[in-house]
């Protein structure tokens, strides 16, 4: 956890909402992973992927043409993501799970970093970069080749294993969609931490807990489409607001 002294202060009704809200709905982007050295969608690639896009590479018909283009960007941003270590916005939010036993962790990141910063329960909306599946017959699969040069091959029907993420075009795994559009219309808070809010459905489910009444939060160093609607937009790092956040609503249930 971040020092306190450092951290930004809560707006006084903010504060209140914050420590009765039972049914929290957050919602992570790549902005949250940011901090830990985990290149955003919108950041510059650099090096040899500067003169790709990831709309372009996160396709499956990218993969089709090129399997071992796409396969060795995804095994460049796995040995990136091998690297990096949860940050403080991680950690908090493995913190704020613990103290809010209603809360819904969705991300939209395939890092697997909140799982390694301790929260169980994620909800990954468009899958997991350390997971496979087969490209022909989409059976699951947990390859050992994490790293290999070619994509690796699906012991089932020797199809060409390509990495379980959800790319542009493909449907989001139904189970995370119910469960993450449930919980949205339930919510009491709704906070988006770290996200463009450019992709859908992800970015639809702010919406569905603005239908529900919920108070909207965003995190995020700069405004997205999503900020006007905002209840409240506490614009800077995840690593300042998310631990600001969870320490308040700490030291709410300890006065109670
Ligand atoms: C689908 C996994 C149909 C792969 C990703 C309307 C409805 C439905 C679909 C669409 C629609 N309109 C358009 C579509 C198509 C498309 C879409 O939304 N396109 C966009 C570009 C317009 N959606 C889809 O294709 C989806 N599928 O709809 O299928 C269907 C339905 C049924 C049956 C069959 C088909 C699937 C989309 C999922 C794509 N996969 N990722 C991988 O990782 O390789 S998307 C990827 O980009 C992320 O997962 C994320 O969702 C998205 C945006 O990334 P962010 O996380 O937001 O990151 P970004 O860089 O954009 O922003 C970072 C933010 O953080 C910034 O705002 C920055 O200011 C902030 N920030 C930075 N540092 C910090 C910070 N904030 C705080 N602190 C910091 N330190
Ligand atoms: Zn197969």
């Amino acid at each position: 956890m971040s020092n306190l002294s450092k951290l930004p202060d809560i707006p006084n009704i903010l504060a209140a909402k914050l420590a009765a809200a039972n049914r929290w709905v957050v919602v992570t982007g790549s902005g949250v992973s940011a901090e830990s050295g985990v290149p955003t969608f919108r950041d510059a690639q650099t090096g040899i992927w500067t003169k790709h896009s990831p709309e372009d590479l996160a396709t499956s018909q990218a993969f089709e043409a090129n399997p071992a283009l796409v396969w060795k960007w995804y095994v460049w941003r796995r040995e990136l993501i091998k690297k990096a270590q949860p940050n403080a916005a991680h950690r908090a939010l493995a913190t704020l799970a613990q103290l809010k036993p209603n809360l819904s962790l969705v991300t939209q990141n395939v890092d697997g970093l909140h799982q390694r910063a301790g929260n169980e329960n994620v909800i990954e909306f468009h899958g997991n970069i350390w997971h496979e599946k087969c490209f022909s017959c989409d059976r699951h699969s947990t390859s050992l080749e994490k790293y290999s040069e070619q994509p690796p091959r699906c012991e089932i029907c020797n199809g060409l294993l390509r990495p379980n993420v959800v790319w542009f075009g493909e449907a989001i795994p139904e189970e995370a969609l119910a469960s993450a559009s449930l919980a949205a219309a339930q919510s009491d808070v709704f906070l988006s931490a770290g996200t463009s809010s450019l992709v859908y459905p992800a970015a639809g489910l702010a919406e569905i807990a603005l239908q529900n009444k919920a108070t909207i939060i965003e995190i995020n160093t700069n405004a997205t489409p999503l900020t006007t609607k905002t209840d409240y937009s506490l614009k800077g790092l995840a690593t300042l607001w998310l631990p600001a956040i969870t320490a308040h609503v700490k030291r709410s249930l300890e006065n109670h």
